[in-house]
């Protein structure tokens, strides 16, 4: 059972974690190491104790896939998880002369007045994204995040890997490599993203036709990013599977610093008090390579869930 798994770590970090700060200033309760196994012959893992967005989910991954970094194709889908981080940037920017735009995402929070100001600048920002294509291009991008890495990662002399295309053809000529890798985490490039990656590494594993999938997160906000990050890689597994001509078998989610926001409490007592369904189906329509996925091709059938469970993100 999907949602068991994530209950017991939501449980774990509520019963073992300790108290510390942390970059956004909202502080969590955390724990160092944890694993995660969900075995894909049994459904789909959107979780079922919240009502966890699946478009939300697919319209990013297939921006990765796509080797996009630029929040303009998230929003033409109405998908807005990544505005803040592009704002942030734009708001620290020379251009940027509006009101003053510090510590957005806590002032918010707490201030009503500045909250107001805040969705008029963030709102502004989103049209001129998606209208203006020189604002686009200069502040929409999240720099070298995901989608760079993983399609467009520049070695020393200039050369340029596409690291996902590569593991594609590794898989299918020799299935038991043990170099099935992909990373996000490029040392050289990191000052130059709007936030390090947090999913940063994952390898494949082929065993009798059957594919699975480890990821490496070095860091994880469990009530909010978690349930978006099963999804993901889940979905990745089974797009790559079909791909390859394999069956999707498990994804294992291994976790370093796995914590529960301080603000999030409160949202977690919510959803552990809930009783889960059994996880949907995900159905891939046509015959299209990985590389040409549309939204549009993917499916989620059966999903029944609790209602949405609305908590704060920090930025
Ligand atoms: N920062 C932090 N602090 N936590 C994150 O999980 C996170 N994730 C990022 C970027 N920075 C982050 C990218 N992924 C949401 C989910 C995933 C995500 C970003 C945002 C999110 O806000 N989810 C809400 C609403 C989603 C919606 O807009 O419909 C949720 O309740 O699931
Ligand atoms: P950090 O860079 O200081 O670790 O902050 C990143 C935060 O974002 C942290 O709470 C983890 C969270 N996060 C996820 O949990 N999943 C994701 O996919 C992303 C992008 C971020």
């Amino acid at each position: 059972n999907f949602d068991r798994a994530y209950h017991d770590l939501l449980q774990r970090i509520l019963d073992e974690g300790s108290y510390k700060d942390d970059r956004t200033g909202t502080g969590t309760y955390s724990v160092f190491g944890h694993q995660m196994r969900f075995d894909l012959s049994e459904g789909f893992p959107l979780l079922t104790t919240k009502k966890v967005f699946f478009k939300m989910i697919a319209t990013e991954l297939i921006w990765f896939i796509r080797g996009d970094t630029n929040i303009k194709y998230l929003l033409e889908y109405n998908n807005n998880i990544w505005n803040e981080w592009a704002f942030k940037k734009w708001t620290e920017s020379e251009e940027y002369n509006g009101p003053d735009m510090t510590d957005f995402g806590r002032r918010a929070l707490k201030d009503p007045e500045f909250n107001e100001i805040y969705q008029g600048e963030m709102a502004s920002f989103k049209k001129k994204v998606l209208e203006d294509d020189a604002f686009s291009q200069k502040y929409g991008s999240l720099g070298d995040v995901y989608g760079k890495q993983w399609r467009h990662w520049v070695g020393a002399d200039g050369q340029v890997i596409d690291q996902l295309n590569d593991v594609i053809e590794g898989i299918k000529n020799q299935p038991d490599s043990r170099r099935h890798i992909v990373t996000a985490w490029n040392p050289a490039e990191i000052e130059n993203m709007a936030l390090p990656p947090c999913h940063s590494f994952f390898q494949f594993y082929v065993n009798d036709g059957i594919l699975s999938l480890q990821l490496y997160q070095r860091s994880a906000d469990v009530f909010l990013g978690v349930p978006f990050n099963i999804a993901s890689y889940a979905l990745l597994l089974h797009l790559v599977a079909k791909e390859c001509g394999l069956k999707a078998g498990e994804f294992v989610h291994t976790m370093g610093d796995a914590h529960i926001y301080s603000n999030h409490l409160e949202a977690v007592k919510t959803q552990l008090g809930r009783d889960s369904y059994q996880p949907p189906q995900l159905k891939i329509h046509g015959e299209q390579s990985i590389f040409d996925l549309n939204f549009e091709d993917l499916e989620i059938e059966h999903y029944e869930s609790h209602p949405y469970i609305k908590a704060p993100i920090a930025v």
